[in-house]
């Protein structure tokens, strides 16, 4: 698995060499860890002196300000034009759709797409694939690729891979932390990257409406003890105001809890499309074979899905109202504690 996974890092590391220009591009409503991810890669090129764009379908949130190479990266497609590149890599996207970039799927076939992950999928569009959930993180994936090519590393590439790492592990707190993971994030530390700083920003340093969110989220748990499930939720008028960062992260926060085998989180975004989060822990469901029966994927400690439909309190009780047209299905959830 290993020797498949550097391989496969040499043959990419092989591809960004001989690449005259290229574009990285990480998933619309970035999180910590696209925003690292991107931050990172835009520096590995400079340094490279590869003539590069990074982009996002929107701007980075401004918490990640901190990283190197931050102003560099560019949102929306208004600027880009897809010709221009030879190499196209994609980073923290699960497939191409993530990017919200539609020119993508019309790509030249001269024009190598190469996809670096920490979701296993199988993309038959790109070239070449670095995915494995042996990674917590992109940025955790990306450091594999950049030492297996003897990529030398300093401080501010340390931090972009730390604050990813850090990011996407609520701080380590989240069942994807591998040994491999801590290691990979103390050696960072070593090289100089500044802890302090990612951990304000990211995963602990949540703004007040976050903290707030996550709050009323945990709040609305209940515990269905027939399947042993956790689930809570989020309607319209909770994400009132908010950015779509707020709601990063909270069933993460919520996965650690003890005794049950999985945990779903709701959000209704009042636009008739509910999101469905699952989280379990080390020794609970695997949550990507729920998450698919609701047309929704994922791998097994954090899959998720999303179905047309509203939310509503009704006497203490969760509605779950289906759209799925021509008839409107009703389905009460029986979240009894
Ligand atoms: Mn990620």
């Amino acid at each position: 698995m290993e020797e498949e996974l550097k391989n496969q890092a040499r043959l990419i590391w092989q591809k960004l060499l001989e690449a005259n220009n290229i574009l990285f591009i990480a998933h619309q409503r970035p999180d910590g860890d696209a925003s690292s991810s991107l931050c990172l890669m835009a520096g590995v090129a400079k340094a490279l002196g590869k003539k590069f764009t990074a982009v996002c379908a929107d701007p980075l949130p401004a918490q990640f300000s901190f990283l190197a190479n931050f102003s560099q990266i560019k949102s929306g497609f208004a600027e880009i034009k897809l010709a221009d590149f030879d190499l196209i890599m994609t980073l923290d996207c699960s497939d191409l759709q993530r990017t919200a970039y539609p020119d993508l799927f019309l790509r030249a076939p001269e024009q190598c797409l190469i996809e670096i992950d920490h979701h296993p999928n199988l993309n038959p569009q790109s070239n070449w694939q670095l995915r494995s959930s042996i990674f917590a993180s992109t940025t955790e994936a990306l450091h594999f690729l950049l030492v297996e090519n003897n990529y030398p590393l300093e401080a501010k590439a340390g931090t972009a891979i730390l604050a990813g790492i850090i990011d996407d592990t609520g701080a380590f707190l989240y069942p994807s932390t591998s040994p491999r993971t801590l290691t990979v994030a103390g050696q960072m530390i070593d090289l100089g990257a500044n802890l302090q700083k990612i951990l304000a920003h990211t995963a602990s340093g949540q703004s007040n409406s976050a903290l707030k969110l996550l709050g009323t989220a945990m709040a609305r748990l209940k515990i269905n003890r027939t399947y042993n499930v956790a689930i809570s939720y989020l309607l319209p008028a909770d994400l009132a105001g908010l950015d779509n960062d707020d709601t990063n992260g909270i069933s993460g926060r919520l996965s650690n809890l003890p005794g049950v085998r999985a945990i779903l989180l709701l959000t209704d975004n009042g636009q008739g499309v509910i999101k469905g989060s699952w989280r379990s822990r080390e020794d609970g469901a695997d949550v990507s074979a729920l998450a698919k029966a609701m047309g929704g994927g994922g791998h097994v400690r954090a899959a998720g899905f999303t179905i047309y439909g509203r939310l509503a309190e009704e006497k203490g009780k969760l509605k779950l109202t289906r759209l799925c047209p021509p008839e409107t299905l009703s389905v009460a959830l029986q979240a009894g504690a």
